[in-house]
C-alpha cells in the first residue's frame, strides 16, 4: 500500500470560520491547505463553519493543491454530520478528509465505513482519502495499526499542542524546544520519540508523514530550525498555522541542487562499483554501499517528483 505521490512540504490551517481567508489561501503557495471545523472553531459556530467548507469545495479554485477538511474528532457530536455534509456536497475536488484525535484502528474502520456509505448513496465516483492527525498518548501508542487500518489514508500529521497536554508534557508551547528538556550540550527536542515514531509508522505503511506546526509564527528562525529536524527524520512536510510560514517550509522540504547532485555522484559511484563487482566502495572517503542507492533513489526521485 503506497499512498498517491503528492506534492506535501506545507499544509496551511485555515479556521473554517474564517471564510474571508479562504481565496488568500487558495492563492497563497501552500501545496496542501485544511479548512478547519475542529480546534479553531468555537462549539457555538460548528454548523457555520461546517457550512462555510461545505461551499468553499466546489465554490473556489484551488488549483493543484491538496484540498483537505479537518473535522471534528469521532468523540464529539459534530464528526458524521461533518462526513455526511462534506461528502454530499456536489463535485468531487475534496481530496482528504482530516481526522483529528485518532485513537486506534477500530475509529478508522469507523470512519471508512462511514465514508463508504456516504460515497455510495450520493454515487460519488471518487473516493475521498484520509489524513489522520496523531495528538493523543492513545493514538501515539496505536499508531502503527491505525496506519495500515483503511486503504484511504494517505497521511499521518503530528498533532503536537494537543499530544503535549495528553502526554502530560509541561509546555504550553505549539512545537519548538525546551529549556527544561535540555542535555549539557544544549537544547534537546522534546517531540524527537513522537516524530520519529509517527514517520516510521507512516513510512512502514506507505504513508506522507507530516510534521506537526510551530505556533510562534513570528519566530523564522525557531520554524526553519523545527522544519530542519523533521525533515532530516524523514517528514515528508509540515503543517503552518500562518500564511508567512509557507515559504520557509516549501524551501526546506525542496531537496537542494547541492544534495541532488550529490544523489546523483553517489548513483554513478554505485555503478561504476556494479560493473567492478563491487558493492562497497569508499567516495570522498566515506563508505557506500548498496544502501547507498537507495537512500540516493529516494532522493532523485522525490526531486524528479517536484520537477
Ligand atoms: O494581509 P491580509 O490582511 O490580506 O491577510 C492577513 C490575514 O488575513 C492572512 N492570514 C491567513 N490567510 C490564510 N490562512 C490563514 N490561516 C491565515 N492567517 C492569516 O494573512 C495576512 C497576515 O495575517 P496576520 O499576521 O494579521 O494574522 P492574524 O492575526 O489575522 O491571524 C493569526 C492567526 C494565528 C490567528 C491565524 O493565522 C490563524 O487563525 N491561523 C490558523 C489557526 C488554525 O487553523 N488552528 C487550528 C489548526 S493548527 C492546530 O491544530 C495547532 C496544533
Ligand atoms: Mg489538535
Amino acid at each position: 500500500m503506497t499512498a498517491i505521490a503528492r506534492l506535501h512540504r506545507s499544509e496551511l490551517a485555515v479556521p473554517a470560520i474564517r471564510p474571508e481567508l479562504f481565496p488568500k489561501a487558495a492563492a497563497g503557495a501552500a501545496d496542501a491547505v485544511f479548512l478547519d471545523l475542529e480546534d479553531s472553531v468555537p462549539e457555538a459556530e460548528k454548523d457555520r463553519a461546517r457550512a462555510n467548507a461545505v461551499a468553499a469545495l466546489g465554490g473556489i479554485d484551488w488549483g493543484r493543491k491538496i484540498l483537505a477538511v479537518r473535522v471534528n474528532g469521532q468523540d464529539t457530536p459534530h464528526f458524521y454530520k461533518d462526513v455526511i455534509a462534506l461528502l454530499e456536497a456536489p463535485g468531487d475536488r475534496l481530496d482528504v478528509i482530516m481526522i483529528p484525535k485518532v485513537g486506534d484502528a477500530r475509529e478508522v474502520f469507523a470512519a471508512d465505513l462511514l465514508c463508504s456509505q456516504v460515497e455510495a448513496a450520493a454515487g460519488r465516483a471518487r473516493r475521498v482519502g484520509l489524513g489522520l492527525v496523531i495528538e493523543t498518548a492513545k493514538g501515539l501508542a496505536h499508531v502503527e495499526a491505525i496506519a495500515t487500518a483503511s486503504p484511504r489514508t494517505e497521511s499521518m500529521h503530528l498533532g503536537v499542542a494537543d499530544l503535549a497536554a495528553s502526554l502530560g508534557m509541561r509546555t504550553t508551547a505549539i512545537g519548538g524546544l525546551n529549556p527544561d528538556y535540555a542535555g549539557p550540550g544544549g537544547m534537546l527536542d522534546p517531540w524527537h520519540f513522537a516524530v520519529a515514531r509517527v514517520i516510521t509508522a507512516a513510512r512502514a505503511a506507505g504513508l506522507r508523514p507530516i510534521d506537526g506546526p510551530y505556533g510562534d509564527f513570528r519566530d523564522a528562525e525557531g520554524l526553519e530550525a523545527a522544519a530542519r529536524r523533521g525533515r532530516a527524520l524523514g517528514a515528508e512536510g509540515k503543517m503552518a498555522i500562518h500564511p508567512g510560514q509557507v515559504a520557509a517550509l516549501n524551501a526546506a522540504f525542496q531537496p537542494d541542487e547541492r544534495e541532488v547532485a550529490q544523489a546523483r555522484r553517489v548513483l554513478a559511484a554505485m555503478e561504476a562499483a556494479r560493473l567492478e563487482g563491487r558493492a562497497a566502495v569508499a567516495l570522498d572517503g566515506k563508505l557506500l554501499d548498496i544502501a547507498s542507492i537507495r537512500q540516493a533513489e529516494a532522493m532523485v526521485a522525490k526531486a524528479e517528483r517536484l520537477g
